[in-house]
């Protein structure tokens, strides 16, 4: 059990308005890969990640390569598996006790927000409900062309699937580099960490805007700080706690802390 600072444990018991966000650092529990970790993909991690030739094949690109709507225009098909690659991944994996814990804190803070960057959709299955996703969800395909959602598509080899209705390149339902977040989540985050009294950073390096000026807006309002995180990152220095180590580890452990 982590011996956690009296003061935290104290401030969480009355705390009734929270907002939370989250990174790939929170999934890599699960199994799945974070976009700028320090460790080296594992032989178990490439084992994971289905044969490891295919793990080295794609580990030779950058998110910020491939996410891009330019990269989509230059090689569909490129683009297009790689996020098949990844969504089979997805599929592959269950949440882990960090997700567990969250959804529970969620029972525990009445007014509770988590905001996520995460695109794998494993908050929800792990029973969390007031979820925003700013980047979309990996496991939803759409036109690129029209925008309509598509249930099922081909998935032959050698072409990148077409719209139903538009003939357009299907896509990744995520938000590429360059592309606007969705208004309605970005709104509502927003307002969370406006209204918030605490704040958790947890499995992200901050790097990615604006999700990362979050944190720090929450800070600007008043809230308290807390990140979790099982490396220091830019927002280190500006939060009232800062826990080292991995979320599936600690989340528990923390919520069995205050609320147990
Ligand atoms: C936009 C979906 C412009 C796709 C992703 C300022 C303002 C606005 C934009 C910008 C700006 N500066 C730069 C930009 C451009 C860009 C950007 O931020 N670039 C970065 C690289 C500098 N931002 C954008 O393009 C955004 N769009 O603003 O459009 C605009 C404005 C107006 C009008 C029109 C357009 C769009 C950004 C979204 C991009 N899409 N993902 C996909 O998944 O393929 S981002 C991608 O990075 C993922 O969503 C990911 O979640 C996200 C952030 O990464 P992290 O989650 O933090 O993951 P990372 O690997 O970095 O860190 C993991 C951490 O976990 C590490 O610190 C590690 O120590 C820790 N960890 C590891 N294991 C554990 C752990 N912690 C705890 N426990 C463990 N077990
Ligand atoms: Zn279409």
């Amino acid at each position: 059990m982590i011996d956690f600072p009296a003061d935290l444990l104290s401030l969480l018991k009355k705390t009734s308005r929270a907002a939370v966000l989250t990174g790939a650092g929170v999934s890599q529990e699960s199994g799945l890969r974070t976009f700028r970790d320090s460790q080296p993909a594992t032989a178990l991690r490439q084992a994971q990640d289905g044969n490891s030739a295919q793990a080295g094949l794609w580990s030779q690109y950058k998110p910020e390569d491939l996410a891009t709507p330019e990269a989509f225009a230059r090689d569909p098909k490129l683009v297009w598996d790689w996020y098949s690659f990844r969504r089979e991944a997805v599929k592959a994996v269950r949440p882990n006790a960090g997700h567990y814990a969250l959804a529970e804190m969620e029972k525990r803070i009445p007014n509770f927000t988590l905001i996520t960057q995460n695109v794998d959709g494993l908050h929800r299955m792990a029973g969390s409900l007031n979820v925003l996703e700013l980047h979309g969800n990996i496991t939803r395909v759409r036109c690129s062309k029209c925008g309509m959602l598509a249930e099922i598509w081909g998935d032959d080899l050698e072409s990148v699937p077409r719209c139903e209705k538009c003939n357009g390149y299907l896509r990744p339902d995520v938000v590429w580099f360059g592309e606007s977040l969705p208004p309605v989540e970005l709104q509502k985050a927003v307002n969370a960490t406006r209204e918030c009294q605490v704040f958790f950073s947890i499995g992200t390096s901050g790097v990615v805007q604006p999700a990362a000026s979050l944190a720090h807006a929450a800070r600007s309002n008043g809230a308290v700080l807390i990140e979790i995180n099982a490396d220091p990152t830019p927002l280190t220095a500006h939060v009232d706690f800062a826990i080292q180590g991995k979320s599936g580890e600690i989340l528990p452990d923390l919520v069995k802390a205050v609320w147990e």
